[in-house]
């Protein structure tokens, strides 16, 4: 990859990630406007929203431990093998995540530490984390976001499932008597399968608990004091480490918002885990959304501001409605070139060349224009870049200075043909 040997050329062969230094190689791809993020913990800050939301969770689920000190720096084989991911599976390529080299990686979900937390011997937790995944740039999407994980597992024997059977009566003798609306799926379908080792009677107990848990903690976070019914639904989804598997979505403010992946946990991961004779179930959301959306707050980089006009606005503990101040003005620039024949440009790489280049003065990044030359075959390809800091007031020289950084960033990594 002629693009990560350029960036990782000779004068650079390690990189230091929260103290520690690591050999970097062909798959290194972490930039440095990622690794500044990593110390930063956001869901560890007092005061602030993402802090905010998970102690609200945290609070839901009584009698669960929590943990939100793991390091991001993770294998690639805790991320992925250990939870039954395809040696193939997408997620794994350096378009989609974060090498430190091809033995360490950033995490990219809070799933990756599920083994290691059901090892501990704990039945019932939840962990919270920043996780890293390579991706377009724009008011939803930053290539750090934060999860809370949470996972339940009891006896596989029929004590074991007599008491998940009084749970469940618990929490929809709650539920029952609460303005909520839930679009339900069946348990288990031919699509959605038991796993073979299990117990279909108990999967069905299980799947129940999980989403008895789950509308529970939506209707807490969400329910509020309004008169109008909340509405949930469930949906069938696939994760290679649960299965039957769902995900739910909640309408707020006219739209269906994605709040978390879940399901019944695959049993290899328990096996792994050297936990026998166990089943349960796990899940995990992602904080931004939700957050964005209870506090309007309007753009997720908001969230990694420092001014104090966003900062003073919140208070631990209460989930208030953020008021805008005044926008900065945009500053748009485009920029065009030939791509060298047989030479690929990901969308990831341009992103993040911009991103490493620009910071978070970087709002928004979109490909306006692509063709094919019919004679040199060569291809052209333009983006538009839409500059704006949150917190001050930017002049055209330093926009200009930034994009010509990008510009020669764009020649030496790339080796593109400015046009
Ligand atoms: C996962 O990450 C699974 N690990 C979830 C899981 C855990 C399933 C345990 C089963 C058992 P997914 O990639 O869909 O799944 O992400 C989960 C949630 O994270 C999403 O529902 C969404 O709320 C949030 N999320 C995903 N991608 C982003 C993003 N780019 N920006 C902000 N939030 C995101
Ligand atoms: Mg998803």
């Amino acid at each position: 990859n002629i693009l990560l040997q350029c960036r990782y050329s000779s004068s650079l062969r390690s990189t230091t990630i929260l103290d520690k230094q690591h050999p970097v190689d062909e798959w290194t791809n972490i930039t440095s406007s990622i690794i500044s993020k990593i110390p930063l913990r956001l869901h560890t800050k007092t005061g602030h929203p993402l802090n905010t939301l998970r102690t609200l969770i945290e609070t839901h689920f009584s009698g669960f431990s929590h943990v939100s000190s793991f390091s991001p720096v993770v294998t690639p084989f805790k991320n992925f093998d250990e939870l039954s991911f395809p040696p193939d599976h997408p997620g794994r390529s350096v378009a989609d995540s974060y090498y430190i080299n091809k033995d360490l990686m950033l995490r990219t979900h809070t799933s990756a530490h599920e083994v290691e937390m059901f090892r501990k011997g704990e039945d019932k937790w939840l962990l919270t984390a920043d996780v890293y995944r390579r991706d377009e740039i724009d008011a939803s999407h930053y290539p750090v976001f934060h999860q809370v994980e949470g996972a339940r597992i009891f006896d596989a024997t029929p004590t074991g499932m007599q008491e998940v059977r009084e749970d469940n009566e618990r929490l929809a003798s709650q539920l029952a008597r609460s303005n909520i609306i839930i679009e339900d799926i069946p348990h288990i379908s031919p699509t959605n399968p038991v796993q073979s080792l299990h117990d279909p009677e108990f999967v069905q107990l299980v799947a129940a608990n999980l989403k008895l848990s789950l509308n529970g903690m939506i209707l807490k976070l969400f329910g509020g004091a309004s008169d109008v019914p909340l509405r949930v639904r469930w949906i069938e989804a696939y994760f290679p480490f649960t299965s039957p598997s769902f995900e739910v979505e909640v309408f707020y403010q006219g739209k269906w918002l994605e709040i978390l992946g879940c399901g019944v946990v695959v049993n290899a991961t328990l096996d792994t885990a050297a936990v026998q004779n166990k089943i349960g179930w796990a899940f995990g959301l992602g904080l931004e959304r939700i957050a964005m959306v209870l506090f309007s707050i309007p753009d997720i980089r908001l969230f990694w501001s420092t001014d104090q006009r966003f900062l003073s606005q919140f208070e631990q503990g209460k989930i208030t409605v953020f008021k805008p101040y005044s926008k900065y003005p945009a500053c748009y620039k485009d920029v065009s070139f030939w791509l060298p024949s047989e030479s690929k440009l990901h969308e990831n790489d341009f992103c993040d060349l911009v991103r490493d280049t620009a910071g978070d003065l970087v709002e928004d990044v979109k490909k306006i224009d692509e063709f094919v030359h019919p004679k040199t075959n060569k291809t052209s390809l333009c983006y538009r870049i839409n500059y704006r800091s949150m917190d001050r007031s930017v002049s055209n020289e330093e926009i200009n200075s930034i994009q010509s950084q990008v510009v020669q960033q764009l020649k030496d990594r790339f080796n593109v043909e400015i046009r």
